[in-house]
């Protein structure tokens, strides 16, 4: 019965790769943390993972068998050419494959107008995808802000946020100051189309939205904390598949 099946939520994996042992030389690997398909299958959706296509209409086609998307993050960064700017000297490692492909992604899924989370990297992605631009280095580049790589388990905050009151977050999270994890030593310059919808005690962007449509960005990962409040930004994803797969 098509009211009771789950709505499909799919999530880009990272890339890296086995560990070489004798004659069996390292091989390509997806990977992706388990915890968010659990928070997918926590808040009543079905988790898929998308391999990376080779072409941009792979992605497409991929995003067509999905009622939403979440991208997620990894520890590598987005190529400067894709919001106009030159190289920083502390620009991170990249993963032009991975990062072509969740830019097709999202652009279907934008297009096609399906609900999409982009988590830490995912909401820096979004943001460039929509037009906006990116901090290469938040303690370089962000005078007076705090570090944003904590230290400590992510599964504990490293600081607040500030909700922005009116935003479909707030509506979301329920809460003006939330308790985030932080793991991102870039962040979001100009967002762009998109509406800042949470900010950190430094003024460092921690979430941003399309205000007509379920199109949510997180700089901090909800998936791996344990509150109401992050949890709800799952089941609003999942609630909003359902709605679009109607
Ligand atoms: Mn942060």
């Amino acid at each position: 019965v098509a009211e009771r099946r789950r709505p499909v939520v799919g999530l880009t994996p990272d890339v890296g790769e086995t560990a070489p042992r004798p004659a069996r030389p390292a091989l390509p690997q997806y990977e992706l943390k388990q915890a968010y398909a659990d928070a997918v299958l926590g808040a009543g959706g079905l988790p898929v993972i998308l391999p990376y296509g080779e072409d941009e209409s792979a992605a497409a086609e991929a995003v067509a068998l999905c009622d939403a998307v979440v991208v997620t993050g990894g520890a590598f960064d987005i190529p400067p050419e894709a919001y106009r700017a030159q190289a920083h000297r502390l620009l991170g490692r990249l993963k032009p494959g991975r990062t072509r492909f969740e830019q097709g992604v999202l652009r279907a899924a934008l297009e096609a107008r399906k609900p999409v989370l982009g988590v830490c990297g995912g909401m820096q992605l979004l943001a460039v995808e929509l037009g906006g631009t990116l901090w290469q280095d938040i303690r370089e580049e962000v005078p007076g802000a705090s570090d944003h790589e904590q230290k400590i388990d992510p599964r504990q905050p490293g600081h607040s946020a500030r909700i922005v009151s009116g935003t479909q977050l707030a509506r979301i999270v329920g809460a003006d100051i939330v308790q985030v994890n932080s793991t991102h030593h870039q962040a979001v310059r100009d967002a762009g189309p998109a509406v800042v919808s949470a900010v950190a005690p430094d003024g460092v962007i921690e979430a941003i939205e399309l205000p007509d449509r379920f199109a949510v960005g997180v700089q901090w990962h909800p998936e791996l904390m344990a509150g109401a409040e992050h949890r709800a930004l799952y089941r609003a994803l999942v609630e909003a598949a359902r709605a679009a797969a109607r």
